[in-house]
């Protein structure tokens, strides 16, 4: 008899970081992962089998499936938001086609087991497009089928995934031919910016809230691309990983959406650096707009409506703006970099 698994796909991101260290504590399953590169040697131990490959690759996905008993998967590999605006060919097929690729083997292991595969996926606030600053000031709190024409490609294809796994829920049964087709479970969290205190993000355009942060505790200047009165959510990195967990672990039928808003606070760059300062009084920051990047998050909502997750699986982050830096971010920075 093959054992329940947990697949992580894009392990050895920051999300991976945290959530693979959460589920190896909590030892319910076994972990697999998969990432393009070799997971690095504080997170190897706690993983049972690290492959090394693509998503893309058919050959290696169908390998697992032969081997392990899949019943939950967290889909964290992607490229974000910046890197997609250099190269969105590539992003639309690793964004796009690597998620169609592991629906498809979701369904497949599915149908071998006979249960569905509960298929988690972190989406993002770039699946939002608000046309001009003007509509970004007006609208205080997105809800989640408002303004989703997404204006970068990363936007595009994080709302292309979340409607197929909605698709491949079958969870709008009057639509399916067969609704007991379904055999993914599809549940996605639409994240903001995440600002973890031990891993550093690449490629994103929230990332100018993690650099500030990390490079004044290493007591280096930063200039930060985005103008001071930017505002965008945010989400301390301890959060994300409780959400990703409450979302995989919620009652199918408590669930009325397939994708979240999840929030927690929402600073402009300018607050963010105040509270740096504070703590790291003697840092470098200055402004130094970048015109494409400002562009991308003038886009995104200045916060989000979380009050469906809040109700249907009990999503309550922990850390508010002040508590992240005070209690999270500042205490685990110092002491990383100590
Ligand atoms: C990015 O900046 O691309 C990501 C995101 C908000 O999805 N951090």
């Amino acid at each position: 008899m093959r054992k329940p698994v947990v697949l992580i796909t894009g392990a050895g991101g920051e999300i991976g970081h945290g959530l693979i260290e959460r589920l190896a504590a909590r030892r319910e399953r076994a972990i697999v992962t998969i990432d393009l590169a070799r997971l690095d040697a504080t997170m190897a131990p706690n993983v049972d089998r690290e492959v090394t490959g693509s998503i893309l690759d058919r050959g290696l996905l169908e390998r697992v499936l032969a081997e392990f008993e899949v019943d939950l998967i967290f889909h964290l590999a992607a490229l974000l938001s910046t890197r997609s605006e250099f190269t969105p060919v590539t992003a639309h097929q690793v964004n796009v086609e690597g998620t169609l690729t592991l629906l498809e083997f979701a369904q497949h292991e599915g149908e071998s087991h006979g249960r569905p595969v509960t298929f988690v996926y972190p989406s993002s606030v770039a699946a939002y497009g608000l046309p001009d600053l003007e509509t970004k000031r007006a609208t205080a709190k997105v809800k989640e089928d408002e303004w989703l024409q997404p204006t970068t490609m990363y936007g595009c294809n994080k709302l292309a995934c979340e409607l197929m796994g909605r698709y491949y829920a079958r969870y709008y049964k009057q639509l399916a031919a067969e609704p007991s087709s379904g055999r993914v479970d599809f549940r996605a969290a639409r994240f903001p910016g995440l600002i973890s205190a031990m891993t550093m993000p690449s490629g994103g355009t929230s990332d100018y809230a993690p650099e500030m942060i990390h490079a004044a505790a290493r007591g280096e200047p930063y200039a930060c691309f985005v103008r001071p009165d930017t505002r965008i959510p945010f989400m301390a990195m301890p959060d994300g990983i409780d959400a990703l967990l409450q979302l995989a672990a919620a009652r199918r039928d408590t669930l009325r959406r397939t994708a979240y808003n999840v929030g927690a606070f929402s600073p402009t760059a300018d607050e963010i650096r105040t509270v740096v300062l504070e703590a790291f009084p003697r840092a470098e920051i200055t402004w130094q707009t970048d015109r494409k990047r400002q562009g991308i998050v003038d886009s995104w909502p200045a916060d989000v409506d979380d009050s469906a997750a809040r109700r249907d699986w009990g999503f309550a982050p922990r850390y508010d703006f002040a508590r992240a830096f005070s209690e999270y971010l500042i205490p685990m920075i110092r002491k990383r970099y100590a």
